[in-house]
Formats: C-alpha cells, structure tokens, sequence
C-alpha cells in the first residue's frame, strides 16, 4: 500500500482535526449499528465531545469511563469534496490506523472495515462522496482484545457498585490506547494509477556501482489489458535532483536501473554522509505516449546479507546499538505527533544510537521516513505480542498482520530486520509449528531481510528460536530476577547469550534488559528505583556485552525502553513503566549520559565516528605541563 503522495496527478487532502465523539453503552456494544447510528449526524443520538485525530481518545478529557472505556466508540466530521474531483478520476480514503478494529461510513453508506491497530487501511470512495457538496464521514472504533484478535486480550463480567462492569484484560505492558490513531487523507488517482510499488536494490565493485530493481503494479481500468500496453518509464533522482539513471519497464512492468559512483545508504554514525536517498519518479503510460499516473518515492540503495555468524549491511559488520520504544506520549497517548517524533529523532542522534525496534507494533509511516533520513535502522515488529493459545484463527491474523506490514514497509532502507513477535510463550508445542508457518510466511514474501523474533522463554523450553534467522533474548537480571543484585547480572548474560548461539548457531542480540527508574531518586549506594541502580545495571550488562563482542556472533544491544510509558493500572507500575533512559515528556535520566558515552564510544571504536565535543566534560586539565610536572616529581 503506497503513502497518499501529490503528484501531477494526484491531489491529497486531510481529514485531521476536531472530530465529534460519543462512546457507547459498554454492555451494547452493537446498539449503534442496529440503530444505524451513521445514517445522521452522531449529535442527534447523543451528546458529542470534540475528539482530536491524530489521538488515543483515552486520556484527552478528565473522564474514567472514557479512558477505561471498553468496545466501541464514534466519530464524525463534515467535509468538502472538491466538484473538480468529479473529473475522470478516483478518491480514496485512507486512515493511517485505527485501533482495534474500524467500521466506516460515507453519507451513511459503509466504505471500509479493518481490523488490526498500528497499520493503514484505505477504500476508494468515488461513488460515495457528493462533488461539490458537504459529505460526512462516520467511524465506529472498537478496542475489544479477545483470543483472536493480534495482540490478545480477555473480556470478562465483573461485579461492580450496583453492576457488572465489562473488564478488558491484557498481558502485554503497555495501555491499550485506541482511536484514530493516525491521519486520515482524502486523495485522488486516475483511472488507471500506480497501485504498488516494490524497490530492492544491490551493490557491486566495491560499492561503487548500485542497482535499483523496481516492479510496479497498476490498479484501475486499463490494469486488465495485456500488459504490453501500458510502460513505466523510471528516472531517479539524487539529493541535488540530479538525474542519475533512467530507464523504461518490461512488459511485466519492472526493471532495473544503474548507478555509477553511487552513494549507499549507511547508518548512522557508519559514513560521513548517513541515510543518503535517492527519488524514484514512475510514470505510467500507455503505448501511445499518454501519461496516466505519476508517483515518487524514496530509496536507499544498500544491500543486507547475513550468516551464521554475522550479520552485515553493504558488506560491512553491524552492530546493533539502541533501544525498544513506543509510540506513547502524554495526553495524546499513541497518536501521531510530529513534535514527538522530531524530539525522539534528535534524542536518538544525540545519544548516539543507530537502531531501535518497532515494540510492539508498527510505528507510523512518518517514523519511517525519519529514520530513513536519518540513518536509523528498524527492527520492524508486527503487533504480536505475548502470543498464547494458539489456534488457526489467531495464525491466519498473525500472518495477515505480517502481510499488511511488509506491504507498508518494504521499501525502506531503514528497515533491516522483520521481527514477528514479542516474548510468544515458545514453550507450548504448538508454538513450533506457528511460529514455522508465520518466519516462512514471512520469508516468502521477503526475502531480502533476516527474520527475527523477541523471546524471554528460556533457550531449553523455547520452540520458535529454531524459525528464526537471528537470535533476539530479552532478560531481566538485576531486576525480574536478582533484583537488587548488581554483581548477578554480567556472567548470567554471558552465559545465557552463549547457549542461545550454542543451541542455534546463529547471531544473538539482547532485545531488552533494563531497570524501573523514578527520575531524581537518587540513593548511594545503588539501590533499585535509584538513577544509581539504573546506570549501574547498565554497566555490569556493558561488561557482559563487551566480553560477547569479542565472539562474532554477537551483533547487538537494545535498552529497555527510550522513555517511560503508559501501563494498565497496577501495583508493580507506579505511573506506569519507568524504565526510560528518558522521561515520558523526553528529558534524560542520568543513565542517559552514560549509555550516551559507551554508544558514541562503539561508534568510535567500531565505525570511526567523531565523538561530539560536549561527550566528555572538563574535568581536570590532566595533560597540561604543570600536572604532569607534578606527577613526575611525584614518581621520583
Ligand atoms: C518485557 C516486555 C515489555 C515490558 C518489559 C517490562 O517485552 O513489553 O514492558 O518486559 O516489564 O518482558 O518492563
């Protein structure tokens, strides 16, 4: 699914904004569709609130039965459609996500239903919207988690004050946050548009020549004559909007371009010049020289390979430095905020990491394009998380999930690795043959990326490890076990990340380890809760990863977490999980200029990088003449 861009021939609008917003009675979850609550303005069957989108619904007004509101929720809006939008072409309607699941209304028809959060959905609505006329749109959001639904959750009947209260209940440790999570567009195609697009690319000589390998897929109606009518003539573009290559497609519409003196993607902190893209400008036409559709997109040229011991990005060594995030910010919970994303960014930079993982859900497209820009590179993750119980129905959405993300996502540089799930429970015997289906599943619809998954089953009783292409473990020492125990953490990883590699031959990295943290407790000596015990557990694993470094197979190191984050309500999170190098409103704790250090010093020692000049405070001049006069003195 491709990003609604403009081009010549295509027009985007937003539908972002104040929206109105009514919930429904939790115990009649399905009164709205029944009453056809979409046939009129929401205003006329209840009283409506104004609701932000982008935003989680939850945590905008002062009221707990909107933040803890369990099934379905609405929203609508007027809006305008152009009358010259009527012309020969097509509109469609795309939502970034909703979370969990979305039903949509046009004029009170229905245009789209989608279930999965973090992952865009579009429809085309040209024959639902009026031309030249107010339209309304209508959207009934529902945030039930059940067996089924990707990730899980139970719904149960509980005894309350005067009631039964309808309780959500989830094992993963983020707030379940719902809503229109992400943007809402309108745009237009013609008639017969540019449907998918799919960049691979490679190098040669020394990276010094690059191929970008393109195959495009037409919607509409000209997609169903022979193909030899239709071409797509490709030119790509460098940062200075230089032509570097062009060329025209096969019949099948691809083909492959060239690139002299090519610049590769690198990460950041791995080359002078990071995240360098080219543009790909496609233009379909038709054999008698029409233009019918122009779309643009954005590629770094670079090339992953990976083996038993190694994983490698344009044939040099990576190793992995970064951190498991979220997408969570205050007040407006997991919805998309340019801000945030723009701080995150620079706080990454500024620490001097140069990967993160998507935990527990696709993040934005926009974050994407970021990190393309900028050099970061993405462990992307689907949002299966603590996945149990399994069944047929839960595999066929868990592969679904893993399709609609590599459709979205395929053709960022940025993304090196597919991760398909967070701590399963691997020990069931069913695990294995899941966990089989979903890492070939995945593999057959790409094969340029590793495929990997976070496990915190032990390596004895795991099933799923033996699916993967690289090894990810996520342990808590000195924290979930030994708590408080700083000197039962360095050999405990070492040994652990060996019989990983020992029982799989395949790389290892630590997905997550980390310290609860309240920002300003400061207790000496080290204590848990403390900013010591944080920047002290930090170390004693910096030691551990530095002895693992040493063998091959050790690619890399993911902090738990970026920031602190929402939680569910209970009694082991206080405000929820704090186990940030950063606060929730994104300041650092003082581990953060302690991993700052050691990650600037990998990128010192493994990529050459400069270390920035604020890295090191003055302390003392300790090679000036007089000092080291005086220690002379002293030696005599
Ligand atoms: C890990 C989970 C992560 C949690 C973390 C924790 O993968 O989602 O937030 O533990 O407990 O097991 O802090």
């Amino acid at each position: 699914m491709l990003y609604p861009r403009e081009s010549e021939t295509r027009e985007v609008r937003s539908l972002d904004g104040l929206w109105n917003f009514v919930t429904s009675d939790e115990a009649n979850p399905t009164q709205g569709v029944r009453d056809k609550w979409f046939s009129d303005d929401l205003s006329k069957v209840k009283d409506v609130i104004p609701m932000p989108v982008p935003a989680s619904y939850n945590d905008i007004t002062t009221d707990n039965t909107i933040r803890d509101h369990v099934g379905t929720v609405w929203y609508d809006r007027k809006f305008f459609v152009p009358k010259s939008w009527a012309k020969d072409q097509r509109v469609w309607l795309r939502f970034g996500s909703v979370h969990y699941e979305a039903f949509v209304w046009i004029n009170g028809e229905m245009v789209v239903k989608h279930e999965m959060g973090h992952l865009p959905f579009e429809a085309e609505v040209t024959n639902f919207v009026k031309y030249g006329e107010e339209n309304r749109i209508t959207v009934m959001c529902d945030n039930a988690l059940i067996q089924t639904t990707v990730p899980q959750g139970k719904i149960s009947e509980v005894k309350k004050d005067g009631g039964v209260a309808i309780v959500q209940t989830y094992t993963f440790d983020f707030f379940n946050y719902a809503g229109i999570h992400r943007s809402v567009h309108l745009y237009t195609t013609p008639k017969t548009f540019i449907e998918e697009v799919e960049v691979t690319s490679d190098l040669e000589d020394s990276n010094s020549v690059g191929h970008v390998y393109y195959k495009v897929k037409v919607g509409g109606t000209a997609s169903n004559e022979a193909d030899s009518n239709l071409q797509i003539r490709v030119k790509l573009r460098n940062k200075e909007s230089v032509t570097v290559a062009n060329g025209t497609s096969d019949g099948d519409l691809k083909g492959a371009l060239e690139v002299k003196n090519v610049k590769p993607w690198w990460p950041y902190l791995m080359h002078a010049e990071p995240g360098y893209l080219y543009q790909i400008e496609l233009f379909l036409h038709t054999a008698d020289n029409t233009l019918l559709d122009v779309y643009r997109l954005k590629v770094g040229i670079r090339t992953l390979t990976w083996n038993n011991t190694s994983f490698l990005i344009n044939g040099q060594p990576v190793y992995l430095r970064g951190f498991g995030k979220h997408e969570d910010s205050d007040i407006r919970g997991k919805g998309l905020d340019f801000a945030l994303l723009t701080r995150d960014m620079n706080l990454l930079k500024w620490i001097g990491a140069n990967a993160y993982r998507t935990s527990h859900y696709p993040y934005s497209e926009e974050s994407m394009q970021f990190a393309d820009e900028n050099g970061i590179m993405i462990i992307d993750e689907c949002p299966s998380v603590d996945t149990d119980n399994y069944n047929q129905a839960l595999l066929d959405k868990h592969k679904s999930s893993m399709e609609q993300l590599i459709h979205r996502d395929r053709n960022h540089p940025s993304v090196i690795m597919w991760s398909i799930a967070n701590e399963p429970r691997t020990s069931p015997f069913q695990a294995d043959s899941h966990f089989q289906f979903v890492a070939n599943f995945t593999r057959a619809l790409d094969g340029t990326r590793p495929v990997t998954a976070a496990i915190a089953v032990p390596s004895a009783s795991d099933k799923a490890a033996k699916h993967l292409d690289i090894i990810c473990f996520n342990r808590y020492n000195g924290w979930y076990s030994n708590p408080g125990k700083l000197d039962m953490i360095t050999t405990h990883v070492v040994e652990e990340a060996i019989t990983w590699n020992k029982k799989h031959n395949k790389p290892v990295m630590i997905g997550e380890y980390g310290a609860d943290t309240i920002e300003g407790l400061h207790l000496l000596p080290a204590y848990i809760w403390s900013e010591e015990y944080q920047n002290e557990l930090f170390s004693k694993h910096f030691k551990a990863f530095d002895i693992l470094r040493k063998k091959e197979w050790f690619i890399g190191e993911f902090v738990w977490n970026f920031a602190d984050f929402k939680t569910a309500q209970s009694i082991t999170r206080v405000g929820g999980n704090k186990k940030g190098v950063f606060t929730r409103n994104r300041q650092p704790k003082a581990t953060a200029h302690l991993l700052r250090k050691r990650y600037f010093a990998l990128g010192r020692e493994l990529d050459r990088c400069n270390l920035p000049e604020d890295l090191f405070l003055y302390i003392t001049d300790a090679t000036s003449t007089e000092s080291r006069g005086k220690r002379e003195t002293a030696d005599l």
